[in-house]
């Protein structure tokens, strides 16, 4: 039996305020779905929408976390801090942060441990880049950096994976779905020898510019369990069109 997909939205470093009334439609809706909901806003916001969903199935997640649970750590936000304001889960090693901030999968193992430490569900990104596509890399580069950013305690229940291509990421690229049934395919594999049972219940999600459009072809992808969804999650008529497809 296929798990219940998972849409995860994720808003990067969009939205104020306003944006609340999205969030609010999302929740409307989010228990007439066949799939779990989850909606990532920026930091600022994870308070709000928390209190805003309570009592819908809809949850609420963050972008990011630290791997300490306190400290000084200037600018940065512990994964307890966040489930004090209301969060459920957490998105950890989106391509954006481990390009950007050179986040390298061990110190996104260490933010997952502390998303257990603090009872949040994480959402472990991993994909190749262009370049390594084009240099015959991608399942190398994919099995090194899910080896190396789940920690020996995942489990189905405290983990997503979601394979997103770099160069799919906001650029309406989408891989062909040979190509992700090939990525997703050898994740379950790994993910099955390393923790049997766990690893074959663990959601997989696809992630890069996942629309309303193309949401069902990607979801018929054996092994895709759902999506982590960007541009078109800002919307709740976008997001909502795509978690239907779910
Ligand atoms: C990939 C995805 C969400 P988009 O970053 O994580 O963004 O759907 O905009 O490509």
């Amino acid at each position: 039996s296929r798990p219940r997909r998972l849409i995860a939205g994720n808003w990067k470093m969009n939205g104020t305020g306003e944006a609340l009334r999205e969030i609010e439609a999302m929740a409307a809706a989010a228990g007439d779905l066949a799939c779990d909901l989850v909606l990532c806003p920026p930091s600022t916001l994870v308070e709000r929408a928390a209190r805003l969903v309570r009592g819908t199935s809809l949850r609420i997640g963050a972008q990011d976390c630290h791997a300490q649970p306190a400290g000084a750590f200037t600018g940065d936000i512990s994964a307890e801090m966040l489930v004090e304001a209301g969060a459920s889960h957490v998105i950890v090693g989106h391509s954006e942060r481990r390009m950007a901030y050179a986040e390298a999968s061990a110190l996104v193992a260490a933010k997952t441990r502390a998303a257990y430490r603090a009872g949040l569900v994480a959402i472990i990104c991993v994909g190749e880049t262009e370049a390594e596509r084009d240099a015959g890399r991608a399942l190398g580069v994919v099995a090194e950096q899910l080896a190396g950013s789940l920690p020996d305690d995942a489990t189905a229940q405290n983990t997503a994976i979601a394979y997103e291509p770099v160069w799919a990421i906001g650029t309406g690229r989408v891989p062909a779905e040979e190509q992700i049934a090939e990525i997703h395919a050898a994740m379950r594999q790994g993910l099955l020898a390393r923790f049997s049972t766990a690893g074959a219940e663990m959601r997989l999600l696809y992630g890069g510019s996942v629309k309303a459009g193309n949401a069902a072809s990607i979801f018929a992808v054996p092994h895709v369990d759902g999506a982590l969804v960007g541009g078109a999650s800002l919307k709740a008529e976008d997001f909502l069109g795509i978690a239907r497809a779910a």
